[in-house]
C-alpha cells in the first residue's frame, strides 16, 4: 500500500514557516478591521523574512493595542499607559538600536490622548514602524470620536462630529517623519506592499491605516466604514516593492513609474495614477493631501518618502554595540574620569 507523506511546510529566507510569525488567536469583534492589519504584518515579516526575536513590539491602550498579542508571539512585546507608547519606543530603540521597532497604536491612542508623544516622536526619525489603526473612534470605550473623526461624521447613537480632524500623515509629514502613507485594512495587496517597503526603512515609518470599527462605526453616515471606504479611496499608487535579496525585474513603463532607492538597496516602485506625484517632494505631499480633504476623497498611498535622512541614532553618534549590551566597565566612568570632568566645570 502506497504511503502518503505530508510535504515540509513553506518556508522564507531565514528557514521559518508563516506559523512562526502568528501570536495568540484574537479576542478582537469578528471582521474588525485590526485583524486584518495582524494578518498583513505576519504576511509582510514573513516574507521579508525578518528574525521574530529581533522585533520589538509596543503599543498603547485600546483594541488597535491589544492586537500585538495576535501577531508574533516569538517577538519582546510591551504595552505602555494609554497615549505614551512614543515614548516608552524611543527608551527601547536608543537601549537596542539592533531591535526592529514595531509600534501599533489608535487613533485615540495617538491623536487624542498621545498627540503630544506623537507630534515628538515624529520630529526625531527615529527607525520605528508606527502603524495608527484608525477608526475615528475609541472601540475599546464604546464608540465615542477620536481626534480623526471626520467632520460630520455620525456616531451609531446619531451624534454628529463638529470638529475638524486631524490628519495624522499630514502632520507626520510635517514634523519630519521620512516614510508616510495611509491605506485601508480592506486592501490586501496595498497595505501588504507599503508594509514590506517600511520593514526596509531606515527612520521614522508612520502609516496610517483606516481600519472600520464593525461594532461602533460601520453604520450609515460613518466616514471610517467598510462602505465609506469602497466609495471614496482613491489611490494614489499602484506600489510595488522589490526586496534587495529577490531577483530585480525591469520591466516597467518608465512614462508611469518611479523608483526609490531604501538603505538597503531594495526598491520602492510606486506606479504613478497621477503623472506628475513625486513622494520625494515633501510641499507637493502636503498640498496633495489637503487637495484631496477638499474634494472628500480618502487617498491612499505612499504619500512622501525620504531615505536619505540620517535617523535619531544616527545624531546621537551612538556606538554600534548597543547600550543594553555594554559591559559596565565601558558605561561606568572611573573615579579619575569623573574628578577630571568636575574639574572641567569648575
Ligand atoms: C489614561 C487613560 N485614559 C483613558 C483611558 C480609557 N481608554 C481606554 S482605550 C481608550 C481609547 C482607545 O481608542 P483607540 O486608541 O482609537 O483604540 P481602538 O479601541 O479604537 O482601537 C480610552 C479612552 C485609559 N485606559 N487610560
Ligand atoms: S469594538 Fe470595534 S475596534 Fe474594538 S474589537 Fe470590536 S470592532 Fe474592533
Ligand atoms: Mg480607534
Amino acid at each position: 500500500m502506497a504511503t502518503t507523506t505530508t510535504p515540509p511546510p513553506k518556508t522564507n529566507r531565514i528557514g521559518l514557516a508563516v506559523i512562526d510569525y502568528r501570536g495568540g488567536k484574537t479576542t478582537l469583534c469578528a471582521g474588525c478591521g485590526h485583524n486584518a492589519i495582524s494578518e498583513r504584518i505576519i504576511d509582510a515579516m514573513y516574507e521579508m523574512g525578518v528574525q521574530p526575536e529581533r522585533v520589538v513590539k509596543l503599543s498603547g491602550i485600546g483594541c488597535s493595542s491589544k492586537s500585538p498579542a495576535y501577531f508574533m508571539n516569538r517577538s519582546h512585546s510591551f504595552n505602555a499607559v494609554h497615549g505614551r507608547m512614543a515614548s516608552l519606543a524611543t527608551g527601547a530603540v536608543l537601549a537596542n538600536h539592533k531591535l526592529m521597532a514595531l509600534g501599533v497604536s489608535g487613533d485615540g491612542d495617538t491623536a487624542s490622548i498621545g498627540i503630544g508623544q506623537f507630534v515628538h516622536l515624529m520630529r526625531r526619525n527615529l527607525p520605528i514602524i508606527y502603524v495608527i489603526e484608525d477608526n475615528g473612534v475609541y472601540g475599546l470605550t464604546k464608540g465615542q470620536f477620536s481626534a480623526t473623526a471626520d467632520l460630520g461624521s455620525k456616531l451609531k447613537s446619531g451624534v454628529i462630529n463638529d470638529l475638524p480632524p486631524i490628519d495624522t500623515c499630514a502632520l507626520a509629514i510635517e514634523l519630519g517623519a521620512t516614510f508616510v502613507g495611509r491605506s485601508f485594512s480592506g486592501d490586501k495587496k496595498q497595505l501588504h506592499s507599503m508594509l514590506k517597503a517600511a520593514i526596509s526603512h531606515h527612520g521614522t515609518v508612520m502609516l496610517d491605516v483606516i481600519s472600520p470599527c464593525v461594532t461602533f462605526n460601520d453604520h450609515e453616515g460613518s466616514t471610517k466604514s467598510y462602505k465609506y471606504m469602497k466609495d471614496h479611496e482613491e489611490a494614489l499608487q499602484d506600489i510595488n516593492f522589490i526586496p534587495a535579496f529577490e531577483e530585480i525585474d525591469v520591466e516597467y513603463d518608465p512614462g508611469a513609474t518611479i523608483e526609490v532607492t531604501m538603505h538597503d538597496g531594495s526598491r520602492l516602485r510606486l506606479h504613478k495614477l497621477e503623472q506628475d506625484y513625486d513622494p520625494t517632494d515633501r510641499l507637493r505631499a502636503i498640498g496633495r493631501l489637503h487637495e484631496a480633504k477638499d474634494k472628500g476623497e480618502m487617498l491612499t498611498g505612499v504619500f512622501y518618502v525620504n531615505p536619505k535622512a540620517p535617523t535619531f541614532i544616527d545624531m546621537l553618534n551612538m556606538t554600534d554595540q548597543p547600550l543594553a549590551t555594554l559591559p559596565e566597565s565601558s558605561v561606568r566612568p572611573s573615579r579619575a574620569a569623573l574628578e577630571q570632568a568636575m574639574e572641567e566645570l569648575r
